[in-house]
């Protein structure tokens, strides 16, 4: 229920930013601008030690690596181990590598699990003297298109508290508040279901050699590792099959079949959900003085790894058009939507064509399932093709670097410029 002014009892406080979410998108807009100095605010419904424990993404791509380490922080918040940059495709059990190496210096992709992130950016935000306000509930957005919103919560001891600011960077995932706080109208909504359901699996089980993706006449599988004694699996099923109906021994049997490896080790199963493959965009990703970021502005199926990374691109996108703000030159806030959704878009169709390719190479009709397998054939065969998809998969392609000053959107005059929708 959101919180009324006239329920609060003391007098507003004042920050630059007030944060919602302490997930990777939120965590790292804030660890950014501590970093640079500015004040902010996270406010973070659930608790640390759920947040911590939240397993989702596990590489964060070449691009954000390289992100970090240009703040300077990548040996602070990047856990895990270097990934090699190489992907395995399993097609009928035939295996074909590729590799992500585009001969660019700098540090390459990391293999860790995005609670890893999560913790570490949280670590540091804390370290550097960051405020972070767990369980806080009832969180409300005030006055987005004024001079200073107000955003308003409720502390875990029930204390009614409002916080006033120059800019609000909402953070808080899909079903957040951030983006229910715009009025309807403002933003366009772009979604597609692909019609395709999976099965995800965490056991601690041995990682694969490689991120492992397999198709075949049973269908699309695949094995990730996420921890030195962790791996997470997806398995293609019809989306609105019952979790329930996958046994420990048929989901062990459907991978061995699927993966081609009659020999893989199995180990205890600690979660399993199934969800529907599914992709969204909110355009503008701004409203006034709201900035959405991450998953609060898009969804990308999981297909090519995007979503995490998209959300951490967004985070520096944000950070550095702030730090420009508070030096005096607003421009870069200005285009903020139109820059992060060119990479959305961009990032969409890498996913979309991953996800089409993969799964129509297995038990699909037979026209569609040869144009699928042409697809992989020129991956393993043409170099300028692998080079495409080496530089879609390290994020290292330019796309979303040049907006034209047609995208401008308005920082303080409602929803924005609508190129695009
Ligand atoms: P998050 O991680 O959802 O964090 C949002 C935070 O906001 C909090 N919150 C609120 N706080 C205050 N007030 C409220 N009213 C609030 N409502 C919510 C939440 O508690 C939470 O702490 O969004 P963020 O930060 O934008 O990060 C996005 C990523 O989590 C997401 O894109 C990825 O997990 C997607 N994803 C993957 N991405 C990759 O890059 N590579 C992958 O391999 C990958 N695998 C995956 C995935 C997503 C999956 N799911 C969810 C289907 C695998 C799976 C299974």
């Amino acid at each position: 229920m959101a919180v009324q002014a006239s329920e609060l009892q003391d007098s507003p406080e004042s920050t630059t930013v007030v944060v919602i979410g302490a997930g990777p998108a939120g965590m790292t807009v804030a660890t950014l601008l501590r970093h640079s100095g500015i004040d902010c605010v996270v406010l973070e419904r659930r608790s640390r030690d759920h947040v911590a424990q939240r397993q989702r993404a596990g590489i964060v791509e070449t691009r954000a690596v390289r992100m970090f380490d240009s703040w300077g922080l990548a040996e602070r918040v990047l856990g895990g181990v270097p990934y090699d940059g190489i992907l395995e495709f399993r097609v009928d059990g035939h295996s074909r590598l590729v590799s992500d190496s585009d001969g660019s210096e700098g540090p390459p992709a990391r293999l860790c699990p995005q609670q890893i992130l999560v913790q570490k950016l949280t670590e540091t935000f804390l370290e550097d003297g960051g405020d972070l306000r767990f369980e806080a509930a009832d969180v409300s957005l005030h006055d987005l298109t004024g001079d200073r919103p107000t955003v308003r919560y409720r502390t875990a001891d029930g204390t009614l508290r409002a916080i006033t600011c120059e800019f609000v960077a909402g953070c808080d995932g899909d079903r957040g508040v951030s983006r229910t706080a715009v009025p309807d109208g403002e933003l366009t909504a772009y979604a597609f279901d692909h019609g395709i359901g999976w099965l995800t699996v965490l056991a601690d089980a041995p990682p694969p050699a490689h991120p492992l993706l397999a198709t075949g006449r049973e269908g699309f599988a695949a094995h990730f590792p996420r921890g030195p004694h962790a791996s997470r699996y997806y398995l293609q099923c019809p989306p609105d099959d019952d979790p329930g109906a996958w046994s420990d021994g048929r989901v062990w049997d459907a991978l061995r079949t699927r993966l081609g490896d009659p020999a893989l080790v199995s180990g205890p199963i600690t979660d399993r959900e199934i969800f529907r493959l599914r992709s969204l965009v909110h355009d503008p990703m701004q409203y006034g003085r709201l900035f959405l970021v991450g998953d609060a502005a898009h969804i990308v199926s999981p297909m090519g790894g995007k979503g995490m990374n998209l959300a951490l691109y967004d985070a520096d996108v944000l950070a550095r058009a702030v730090r420009d703000f508070v030096r005096g030159d607003d421009s870069a806030l200005r285009t903020y939507s139109a820059r992060c959704l060119r990479r959305v878009w961009n990032d969409q169709e890498f996913s979309h064509w991953l996800t089409r390719t993969l799964h129509d190479a297995g038990d699909c009709e037979p026209f569609l399932r040869h144009l699928a397998r042409a697809r992989l054939d020129r991956l393993f065969t043409s170099p300028a093709a692998a080079g495409a998809f080496a530089e879609l998969m390290t994020g290292l392609d330019p796309t979303g670097e040049a907006v034209s000053h047609s995208a401008l959107s308005d920082v303080t005059g409602g929803g924005g410029d609508r190129t695009g929708a």
